[in-house]
């Protein structure tokens, strides 16, 4: 079913150029966007928490590139889904009012943080407490099955650390039971926090688990692009096709602390010469460069469009005004109707 001849066969195959370029554009705006934002924060000008998906955005992006709006996709993602996010349609201003605390923004400013979505494009609000989203994101494709929608899929991501927790588990089982078409990203950067995986977990590969919940589970090296692109697109054409909940396990490194006040530091010598820890956004760059899918000239300039488009997005959010708590009414989201709206 799964296992070592999936493992090989799926890293193998290049994938078509156009494909490959535009994940790595939701990679470098994730990537630039998400330097200014640490930037800020740094400078205190985000009191939230900041969250960033470097060296995850390979992953991310092919999470968010797959999924399709007008099929009825659903996507819950997680803290490190900037570039999955932008790919399923987030624009980044709505992230900058996020942490920036405008009154315009998803969350009108409440929340300076991770947990905003866009529920009428099917894009779940996350939730901090580890697994919570797999249980959301099945009840969700059950509603939308019982309500006689057909030929949607849902993707959710989750980390090492996040797999662990009781939410998981019957997540992941309920989706299985009831053979709802979700696809489970797991990646494993191979600290849940400061926790290195043998503290996390005993089983040889998160992947294994696959079998256990009696889904179909695939790995990918996730600082390779292709293979990514390769192997999500994989799980969920077969979610879509009504084959079992898929699993795929992505081994990466986060190259970051798993919020900006965290300086990693338990990060040791040694796993950072493993080849998972190496720059996903380096290698894609040079692989882009090296096969003539871009010159030097064509990557400066799309690095200064990129740069534009952030600066604005900021520079927007940051001279609106903030939230006036005596005229909050505290619903959760931007406008009331999102969450009233009748069906
Ligand atoms: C149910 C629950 N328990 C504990 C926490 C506190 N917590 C936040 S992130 C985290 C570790 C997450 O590890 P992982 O999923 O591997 O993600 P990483 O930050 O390492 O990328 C923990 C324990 C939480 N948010 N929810």
């Amino acid at each position: 079913m799964l296992q070592t001849a999936e493992r090989g066969a799926t890293t193998s195959k290049k994938a078509p150029h156009e494909r490959y370029l535009e994940a790595f554009r939701w990679m470098l705006l994730t990537r630039i966007f998400e330097e200014k934002l640490a930037a800020l924060y740094r400078g205190g000008m985000i009191v939230g928490g900041v969250y960033l998906g470097r060296g995850q955005e390979a992953v991310s992006a092919a999470c968010g590139m797959f999924l399709d709006k007008s099929k009825g996709d659903v996507f819950a993602p997680l803290i490190r889904d900037q570039a999955g996010r932008s790919a399923f349609g987030e624009p980044l201003i709505d992230v900058a009012r996020t942490y920036l605390g405008s009154k315009a923004g998803p969350m009108r400013g409440r929340d300076g943080n991770i947990h905003r979505g866009r529920p009428l494009d099917n894009q779940l609000a996350m939730i901090s407490h580890l697994g919570a989203m797999t249980s959301v994101i099945t009840g969700k494709l059950l509603a939308k099955r019982m309500k006689g929608e057909k030929g949607f899929v849902g993707l959710t991501t989750i980390g090492d650390g996040g797999m662990q927790t009781g939410a998981t588990h019957e997540g992941m089982n309920i989706a299985a039971v009831e053979h709802v078409p979700l696809v489970v990203v797991a990646t494993n950067n191979h600290y849940s926090y400061s926790t290195p995986n043998d503290r996390t977990f005993a089983c040889a590969d998160l992947v294994d688990r696959a079998k256990g919940y009696g889904y179909e589970g695939y790995t990918v090296d996730g600082t390779d692009l292709a293979a990514c692109l390769d192997v999500i697109e994989t799980a969920v054409k077969r979610a879509r096709a009504g084959r079992p909940p898929q699993l795929v396990v992505a081994s990466t490194l986060r190259l970051a602390g798993h919020g900006e006040h965290d300086d990693a530091s338990y990060v040791s010598d040694e796993i950072k010469r493993e080849p998972f820890a190496q720059d996903v956004l380096v290698r894609t760059e040079k692989f882009v460069v090296e096969q003539g899918l871009m010159d030097r000239e064509a990557l400066q300039r799309l690095r200064a469009e990129i740069a534009t488009e952030v600066e604005e997005a900021v520079a927007t959010a940051q001279q609106e005004d903030p939230p006036q708590a005596s005229e909050e009414d505290w619903c959760a989201l931007s406008v009331r109707q999102l969450a009233d709206r009748p069906e």
